[in-house]
């Protein structure tokens, strides 16, 4: 699979590394997973294809990891957001519905095909969208934040 992403490829310091869900949560509070508590969530594995804009696709790829529903269930979204920014090291982001991230095949991926990612596949955690193309599948998750629906638009 070719590697493409922007940017440098962040290191990994298992002492200060977390993933952060904030934003418009059910409780109002914010949940940060350490290192060692993300490693104890119970890991999910899906078979996806993956395809890029740029006309690439590789087909059946074993991914396994935490899966985003079980992300979405430990730290519930208000009931007024309608979609999620998926934030990464170094500021690359992308948005998504509510419904496409918590999506049964939506993960937060630590391995492919049994080993861990690769520093340029994304190495701790990258998303996996299937659902969607390439730039919408995150590598170097950091954040998960809940966007309510902008203020300046009809409902
Ligand atoms: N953090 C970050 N994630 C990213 C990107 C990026 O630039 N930065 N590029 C995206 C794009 S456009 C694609 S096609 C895939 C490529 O994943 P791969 O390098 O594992 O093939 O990563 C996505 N995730
Ligand atoms: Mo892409």
């Amino acid at each position: 699979m070719p590697v493409l992403h922007y940017g440098p490829v962040p290191t990994f310091n298992q002492r200060t590394w977390d993933l952060l869900v904030y934003g418009a949560t059910e409780s109002g509070r914010e949940h940060r997973w350490t290192w060692d508590e993300f490693g104890a969530l119970p890991l999910s594995e899906i078979v996806a294809d993956f395809h890029c804009v740029t006309k690439f696709s590789v087909l059946g790829i074993t991914w396994s990891g935490v899966a985003a529903a079980d992300i979405m269930s430990a730290v519930p979204p208000a009931a007024t957001a309608t979609h999620v920014m998926v934030w990464a090291d170094y500021g690359y982001g992308a948005n998504l519905p509510l419904s496409a991230f918590g999506a049964r095949h939506t993960m937060l991926a630590t391995h492919r095909e049994g080993r861990a990612l690769s520093p340029e596949q994304g190495f701790p955690v990258r998303l996996v969208v299937p659902s969607r193309y390439g730039w919408k599948n995150v590598k170097w998750v950091r954040a998960i934040s809940r966007q309510n629906p902008p203020l300046n638009q009809p409902t």
